[in-house]
């Protein structure tokens, strides 16, 4: 069944131009967002410099409300501007993870904003061929400034509804708060397997934070240098015996309606 997929989701591609994402152009070539240009001025679908693009981007769990994809958002949680880490006000900002020379997308969690919260991507697979595989890779700074403990995690879904945790994916800043903050760095890399994607169709990778311990104030996090790479693994094969029993059937019942169509 796989070389009729792959007709349908050409064709699809052809007919329906993909939507905005972050999009995989080709396979095994990483798509990527490093936030050089983004200075915490918030979220559009039509952005402008130093804005985010909503179509790509969404924020939900902010007190200001919660982000959807298109939406505008370029004030209060959405848009708290540039900071190197210490802030206090809570929201989405730029943060300066290396003093001059690293905007990334950061969050400060408080007790109404991002507690919890999510982050999600909305990636588009542009290619005519099935992804059966994503390696997932980004860079998760913490601010370990405050004594709560606070967690950061991912998950993806093929259908923004049902999403699967990347277990191993979760990190936990500490409690006790570093006698001088500064950000700490976690290269992260991760291989989803048995994925589906068709040609035209997206697929969601969502950071997700919350409280781990309470109380006191809360560590920032930011999102930095995030790489996709599609690869595809789908054999090409004809149909096996219960395609061929499902297409038997499927003629049985046709020649059966034509049949009844005759009679009457
Ligand atoms: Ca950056
Ligand atoms: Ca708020
Ligand atoms: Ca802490």
């Amino acid at each position: 069944m796989y070389p009729l997929s792959i007709l349908f989701s050409a064709l699809l591609f052809l007919y329906f131009p993909p939507a905005h994402a972050l999009v995989i152009h080709a396979v095994g070539v990483a798509a990527g967002e490093d936030f050089s240009d983004f200075n915490g001025s918030g979220f559009s679908p039509s952005p402008t410099a130093g804005q985010l693009d909503s179509d790509v981007w969404r924020v939900t769990g902010l007190s200001d409300g919660d982000g959807s994809f298109g939406g505008s958002y370029e004030a209060g949680d959405f848009a708290r501007g540039v900071a190197y880490g210490a802030v206090s006000r809570g929201g989405i900002w730029s943060f300066d993870t290396a003093s001059g020379s690293g905007a990334a997308l950061g969050v400060q969690p408080t007790g109404s904003d991002f507690t919890p919260g999510a982050i999600t991507l909305r990636v588009m697979n542009n290619t005519p061929s099935i992804l059966t595989s994503l390696l997932v890779e980004y860079d998760l700074f913490v601010f370990n400034d405050q004594r709560r403990s606070s967690f950061f995690n991912l998950s993806y879904s093929g259908d923004d509804l049902l999403y699967a945790d990347v277990a191993t994916a979760l990190v936990v800043s500490p409690e006790t708060a570093d006698n001088r903050p500064s950000w700490v760095r976690s290269s992260r890399s991760f291989t989803l397997t048995g994925l589906s994607i068709l040609g035209a169709d997206p697929f969601y990778l969502r950071w997700s934070g919350s409280d781990n311990s309470t109380p006191g104030r809360r560590d920032q996090f930011a999102l930095d240098n995030i790489r996709v790479t599609a690869f595809s693994a789908a054999p090409v094969s004809v149909p096996g015996p219960s395609s061929w029993f499902l297409i038997a059937i499927g003629l049985v019942m046709l020649g059966y309606q034509q049949r009844v169509s005759v009679l009457r």
